[in-house]
Parts: structure tokens; C-alpha cells; sequence
């Protein structure tokens, strides 16, 4: 079967927001993985659409010059209403031509995703396998069949389950296919060196913070350790210069960190990379050989400069811990990212632009504030339906259902302290005082224009 698979290029909106120089480019990770479990037994192109910025009205164009048989597109909300032009987009130009969703917003809206007639199969959960069964059976001809995590349009299903079984490990599949988007064309601001890839060593978290999704999502996975250096050697010898790691957590056992750590020093491998962390989770031990390896940047989700605030957030640490942190692995030489969550229930005024000083205080090699939402199916999301923030309606389903209702549907604050012209201004007094990826942007601009 020929299979075209599709990342949909973002939104005006999100252009406009975010400056062309601030963005980065990343990689789409998991089309990559899909990429390289089909490709054995079927021909596959990946089109990031993204990157090329294309726009959906060149659909057509590329489904005339590749011929697929099946057309399989990622989402997350806020692309939605993109991939469904998508969708409609194929149908109408090619109309055998077989639709696929998959991706983080299908696994957790399928009924709302298959409400909408032109997608033929959805994919919850971890896709490699269901897909590629899916090619196999459509490429036999076969129409009735049952996929575990693929749901089929037009039949009436009781409920949705997605199932994370032991087959589905991440080390069970090949790599992703870096070679099947333009790898060097991917970049990063924060990385020393371009073109930066990204890369995953585990899958899920095990804590539990209140506003946070991704505890939602599937049982905790770690990679083997020589998996994780094995790919990265494959990422060096691709010509890649810098790898971001996706993993939620990626320092949460010493033991295994040392170990990828020395291994990356044993090979030889020569690669800059950074990492995500937890204020509590990262060591003394750790850093030295972090350093060693070729981590220039850990990124702390430290979300608050007030110890009320993380209590209610569910962080496990205090201020006094995040000063500690930080103090330390700047001490080690390697720069730190911070991450600050503006305006959290039960915040008044002074505690955000506490949270802004206290930012500007701990002198981070950069900082992302933003204005706190309540993702729905989280714990702040209910509490905030139990003290009449919200209604109890999901907004995420309804916007999956019909985007033509407006993105303002996903965009719930989770406060109604503040007016949106105060928000605003938090987040003026938030960058005038902090360096963010504006500046690192407007910096290396600077760089490159001086020679
Ligand atoms: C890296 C990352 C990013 C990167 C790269 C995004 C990308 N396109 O890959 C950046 C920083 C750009 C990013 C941005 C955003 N992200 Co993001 N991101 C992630 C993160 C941390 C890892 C994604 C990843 O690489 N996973 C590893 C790969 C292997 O897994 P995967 O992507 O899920 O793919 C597998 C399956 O989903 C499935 N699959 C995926 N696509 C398809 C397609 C088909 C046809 C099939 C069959 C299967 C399939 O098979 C894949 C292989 O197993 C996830 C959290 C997480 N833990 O997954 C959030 C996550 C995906 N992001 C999220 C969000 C909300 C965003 C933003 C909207 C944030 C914002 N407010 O701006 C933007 C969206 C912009 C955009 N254009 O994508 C949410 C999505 C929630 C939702 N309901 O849609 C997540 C789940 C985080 C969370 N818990 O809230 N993100
Ligand atoms: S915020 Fe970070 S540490 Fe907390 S549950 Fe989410 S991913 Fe895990």
C-alpha cells in the first residue's frame, strides 16, 4: 500500500502569536515511528507540512504526485480544525483514497474524532502496530475486521478503550525514520548547534500534579539504556548536531542516567542535548556526567514562586527546594530552563508578580511563563467545576466535535480572578523582567548579523 502520512501545517493563529524568529522547528516524533514500523511492507512518504509550510489547499498536489491508498494525519487540539480540512480536503480530491487519525487528541476523543464521517479509521494510544495490521488487512482487501486501539467508522461502538499492552513497548519497534522529513531543516534556539532532532527515552509520569495531563496518559515506560545511546549514535551519524528530550522526566532514576550518561562517553559520541526535570529529581551525582555527555540545558517545570501555590499544584517541593535546585546545576555550568504558570486558583495579584520576581531572582538562562489553563480531565479541571469555575461540560469534546464553535472553546483559564487586559500585562511585566525565547532569538539574530 502506498501510505501518506501527515503532520498539518500549523495555523495562522499560531504563526501570528509567535514570531517566525521565536519558533522552533520540530521534529513530529511519533509520524517518524510510525514511518519506520510500515516501511517494510509498505511504501511509505511523510509530509510535514508544518515545516514546508504548506498549506492545506496543497493537499491535492502531493496526493497527485505520491498516489497513496491510505492518508494517516496527527493531531493535537489545536490543530483540529486543520486536520479536519485535511480530511475533507483528501475526500473530496481523492475519494477511495482510505483516512487515518491518530495522535494525542484522538486517543483521548474518539467518539467526538469519528463523529466526523470523512475520517474512515481512528488510532488511539501507541500506533505503530495498529497501523500497520490496518495496511496489511486493507491492502488484502479485507473490510471486517477488529484492530485493538484502531475503531472503524460508521459502527456502533459501546465505548472506547485504548490499551497499553507489553508488545507496545517503545524498544519493540525500530527507530524513528530520520531520513524521511528534511532532518537538517529542524531547529532549536536553545540548541548550541542546529539541525536538532528530538528524541524520547520514556513514555508517562508518575507524579501527580493537579493541573497536569500527562499522568493521564499511559502506565510509566522507560527505554533500555543501550537502546537510548544506540539511537543516538544513529542521530550522530545522520549528521544531526542536538537532540531534545521529549520524556517528561528524564532524570528520575540515577542509576539509569549515569549509565546512558557513560555510555555516551564511552562511544565517543559527540552530540549537544537537554533534557526536562523535576526541581526534586535531579542530583549532584547526575550533573558532572550530564555535563560529560554533551547536556548543555536542563528545563525545570518550576511553575511558582509561591509555597501555597505549589501545595495546591500537587508539587511535592517548596521554594527553598527550587532556590537549592537551581543553585546547583547552575553552579555545575549548565544553563537552566524555568517554566512559570501565571495566575493558578486562589492567586491574587502579588502572588504573580511574586512568581515574576522571584523568576528574575533565580537569573535562569531563559524562562516561559504563561497564563494557567485547566486542561479538561484533570484535577485542577474539576476543582474548578466543584468551586462553579467551569460548567462540567468537557470544552475539549465539544471542540473536537465542532471546531467551527471557536479555539476560545480549549482556551479555559483556569482563574476568573483577572481580567484578560491584567493577564495580559502579567505576561508584559513577566518578559520585560525575564529572558525568554524572544530574547535568546533577538541574541543569536544579533550574532549572526555582526558575523
Ligand atoms: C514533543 C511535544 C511537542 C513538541 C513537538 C510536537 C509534535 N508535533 O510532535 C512541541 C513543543 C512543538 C509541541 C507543541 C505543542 N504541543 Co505538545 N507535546 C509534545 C510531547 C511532550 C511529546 C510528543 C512526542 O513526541 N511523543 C512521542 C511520540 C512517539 O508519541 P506520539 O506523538 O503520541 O505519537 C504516537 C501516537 O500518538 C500515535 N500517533 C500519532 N500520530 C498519529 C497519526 C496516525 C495516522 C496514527 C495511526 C497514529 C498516530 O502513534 C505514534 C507512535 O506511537 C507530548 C506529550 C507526550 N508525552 O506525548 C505533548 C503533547 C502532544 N502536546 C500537547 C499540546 C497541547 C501541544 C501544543 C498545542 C501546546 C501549545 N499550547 O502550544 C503545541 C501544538 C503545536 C503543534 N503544531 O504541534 C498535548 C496534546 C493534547 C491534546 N489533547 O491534543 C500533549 C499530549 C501534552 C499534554 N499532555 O497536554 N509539543
Ligand atoms: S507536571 Fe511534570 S512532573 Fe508533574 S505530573 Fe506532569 S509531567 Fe509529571
Amino acid at each position: 500500500m502506498r501510505v501518506l502520512l501527515v503532520n498539518p501545517p500549523e495555523v495562522d493563529e499560531i504563526k501570528a502569536t509567535i514570531s517566525a524568529h521565536a519558533r522552533n522547528n520540530l521534529v513530529t516524533l511519533g509520524l517518524l515511528y510510525l514511518a519506520s514500523h510500515l516501511e517494510a511492507d509498505h511504501d511509505v512518504k511523510v509530509v510535514d507540512m508544518s515545516l514546508s509550510e504548506q498549506t492545506t489547499s496543497e493537499l491535492p498536489g502531493i496526493i497527485d504526485d505520491f498516489r497513496p491508498d491510505i492518508i494517516g494525519i496527527t493531531s493535537v487540539i489545536t490543530l483540529w480544525g486543520t486536520v479536519l480540512d485535511l480530511v475533507h480536503t483528501a475526500k473530496r480530491h481523492a475519494p477511495d483514497v482510505v483516512t487515518v487519525v491518530g495522535g494525542a487528541n484522538v486517543s483521548k476523543y474518539p467518539a467526538e474524532t469519528l463523529s466526523h464521517k470523512d475520517i474512515d479509521y481512528i488510532v488511539v494510544g501507541i500506533g505503530q502496530k495498529p497501523m500497520l495490521e490496518l495496511c496489511n488487512r486493507l491492502e488484502k482487501r479485507e473490510r471486517d475486521f477488529d484492530i485493538e486501539n484502531c475503531y472503524v467508522q460508521g459502527r456502533d461502538y459501546p465505548s472506547f478503550t485504548t490499551v497499553y499492552s507489553e508488545d507496545c513497548h517503545i524498544d519493540n519497534f525500530p527507530f524513528p525514520d530520520r531520513l524521511a522529513t528534511p532532518y537538517d531543516r529542524y531547529y532549536a534556539s536553545i540548541s548550541p548547534e542546529n539541525p536538532t532532532t528530538s528524541m524520547i527515552t520514556s513514555m508517562g509520569c508518575p507524579y501527580k500534579c493537579a493541573y497536569c495531563s500527562s499522568r493521564l496518559e499511559q502506565a510509566f515506560q522507560l527505554r533500555k539504556e543501550t537502546r537510548v545511546v544506540d539511537e543516538m549514535a544513529e542521530i550522530e551519524q545522520i549528521g544531526i548536531k542536538s537532540i531534545l528530550f521529549q520524556d517528561d522526566l528524564f532524570t528520575i532514576r540515577l542509576s539509569r542516567v549515569k549509565n546512558i550518561c557513560e555510555d555516551i562517553i564511552r562511544r565517543g559520541i559527540k552530540l549537544n542535548w537537554s533534557v526536562k526535570s523535576r526541581i526534586d529529581s535531579i542530583r549532584p551525582e547526575m550533573l558532572d556526567v550530564m555535563q560529560r555527555a554533551g547536556c548543555s540545558n536542563i528545563h525545570f517545570g518550576i511553575e511558582s514562586g509561591n509555597d501555597s501555590t505549589l501545595r495546591r499544584m500537587k508539587k511535592g517541593y517548596d521554594v527553598k527546594k527550587v532556590r537549592e535546585s537551581i543553585k546547583m546545576v547552575k553552579a555545575s555550568g549548565l544553563q537552566c530552563t524555568g517554566n512559570f504558570m501565571l495566575a493558578y486558583p486562589g492567586e491574587e495579584e502579588e502572588d504573580v508578580l511574586n512568581t515574576i520576581e522571584f523568576a528574575a531572582e533565580l537569573d535562569l538562562n531563559m524562562t516561559h511563563f504563561g497564563i494557567t489553563y485547566a486542561m479538561p480531565m484533570t484535577e485542577l479541571f474539576y476543582e474548578g467545576v466543584r468551586a462553579g469555575r467551569h460548567s462540567g461540560k468537557d470544552p475539549w469534546s465539544e471542540f473536537t466535535r465542532n471546531p467551527d464553535k471557536g479555539e476560545d472553546l480549549f482556551r479555559i483559564y483556569a482563574s476568573n480572578r483577572f481580567s484578560n487586559d491584567q493577564l495580559n500585562r502579567f505576561l508584559e511585566i513577566a518578559f520585560s523582567k525575564n529572558r525568554t525565547l524572544f530574547d535568546l532569538n533577538k541574541e543569536k539574530q544579533a550574532c549572526q548579523s555582526s558575523g
